[in-house]
């Protein structure tokens, strides 16, 4: 009995040195950072990113690029997740690769968080300047207080250069222009290391005399004012009123070579510009919706009708950041992300252009393995099995217009 216990014991410990050098050799890349992990439901649900553009791939230190879009607030935003009424808008990256230079919501600065509209859908413009050399994968990000972050796609963009070379100039109102990258460092430095120098020191001071046995032994033995000499008085009253007097006048000295100061400039800012988004003409009804467990589609059964004036073909369904197109009507000139992208992903059961005034029922199947590698067929383990997407229609002189769907997404098992 002994010897099996030992035994299983001896190869419980190979296997956990085996399992410990697998993980420590297993080492994939991330290909998407953060987002995947996130519930199906609430991606498909929340904040809808689309005509994303992304300036440049590759970038030198110094050199700014911009992130541009669109992102709509879907109505039917999950209870789970706060209001978006105090939303940041946000750029997912490794820390500072970019500085964000600056970011736009409808036109207007946005450093500061923002009020959100359900239903609404917005433009947005983010500045970012290149700092660190390396491939970093860049994504549009809202952040929801209350709810957390809503990551929208991300980008492979190489920064080339040296980082010694990143410069952050600014000019203050004072007219002076400094170098935030590296502004008021020494300062922050020297006041540090100077207090803590006279921390040491009031130490030293103590630690040049035995400092535990001998010192307990004589206040236990009722001598503990003999521990202190009339000099220790003085060294302290020295300390204290040095201290105060170094306090008072480096805030005076401060104050003279800083003489115009703000407090931080914080607060919500409300009334954000939305886009006056056209009512669309195309009217669409989610008859049902499913998707195969396991597999890498959905299928949507679609009532559409054309309301306008030209005929309409659907050209892509977005949901969750995977755009599923079919080529046939529209093929992606931006450069959008390979992996969240299905060229052909996008199959409708009869895609002639549809004229004004028509309707017609369409199988709609979206399919990629992109519906698996995001995830989003983990749709499975979320407690709202609910879809939301976008469609875009593509008129016959090229317009594109867009129709949110919304429905129920029911699984089907094998
Ligand atoms: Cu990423």
């Amino acid at each position: 009995m002994k010897m099996i216990k030992d035994k299983i014991a001896k190869l419980s410990f190979v296997g956990v040195l085996v399992g410990v050098t697998a993980a420590m050799f297993y080492a994939p890349t991330a290909a998407a950072h953060g987002e995947k992990s996130q519930a199906a439901f609430m991606r498909m649900r929340t904040i809808h990113w689309y005509d994303l553009n992304w300036s440049k791939d590759t970038v030198a230190v110094n050199d700014t690029m911009t992130v541009t879009g669109k992102f709509h607030v879907f109505k039917g935003w999950p209870e789970t997740v706060d209001l978006p009424e105090s939303s940041f808008l946000n750029i997912g990256t490794p820390g500072p690769v970019f500085i964000r230079a600056g970011s736009w919501i409808g036109g207007q600065l946005v450093p500061r968080s923002c009020s959100l509209e359900l239903g609404e859908t917005y433009e947005f413009k983010v500045l970012l300047k290149a700092r660190r050399p390396g491939d970093w994968h860049v994504h549009s990000m809202m952040n929801v207080k209350g709810g957390g972050p809503i990551i929208g796609p991300g980008k492979w963009v190489t920064i080339t250069g040296s980082m010694k070379d990143f410069k952050n100039p600014i000019t203050t109102l004072t007219g002076v222009t400094v170098d935030l990258e590296n502004y008021n460092i020494d300062n922050i430095y020297f006041w540090h290391a100077f207090w803590y120098a006279i921390g040491l020191a009031w130490m030293v001071y103590w630690m040049r005399k035995p400092i535990f046995i001998p010192r307990l032994i004589a206040v236990e033995a009722g001598k503990a004012d003999t521990l202190i000499t009339p000099t220790d008085k003085k060294v302290g009253i020295a300390f204290a009123v040095g201290t105060m007097a170094i306090v008072a006048a480096t805030m005076a000295s401060t104050n003279a070579a800083y003489p115009i100061t703000t407090p931080l400039q914080a607060g919500l800012l409300r009334g954000m510009k939305p886009i006056e988004m056209p009512a669309p003409t195309v009217a669409v009804k989610v008859d049902d919706a499913t998707y195969r467990v396991p597999g890498r589609a959905m299928q949507m059964t679609l009532t559409v009708t054309n309301n306008g004036d030209s005929a309409v073909r659907l050209g892509e369904f977005n949901t969750a950041g995977v755009r599923f197109l079919d080529p046939a009507v529209h093929e992606d000139e931006t450069g959008y992300p390979d992996d969240l992208l299905a060229e052909e992903g996008l199959t409708v059961s009869d895609n002639s252009p549809l004229a004004p005034g028509q309707t017609r029922t369409y199988q709609v199947t979206a399919s990629d393995a992109a519906w698996e590698v995001y995830r989003l067929a983990d749709l499975i383990y979320d407690p709202d099995s609910r879809f939301a997407g976008l469609l875009f229609f593509t008129d016959e002189s090229g317009n594109r217009q867009m129709v949110t769907v919304d429905a129920p997404l029911i699984p089907s098992f094998i």
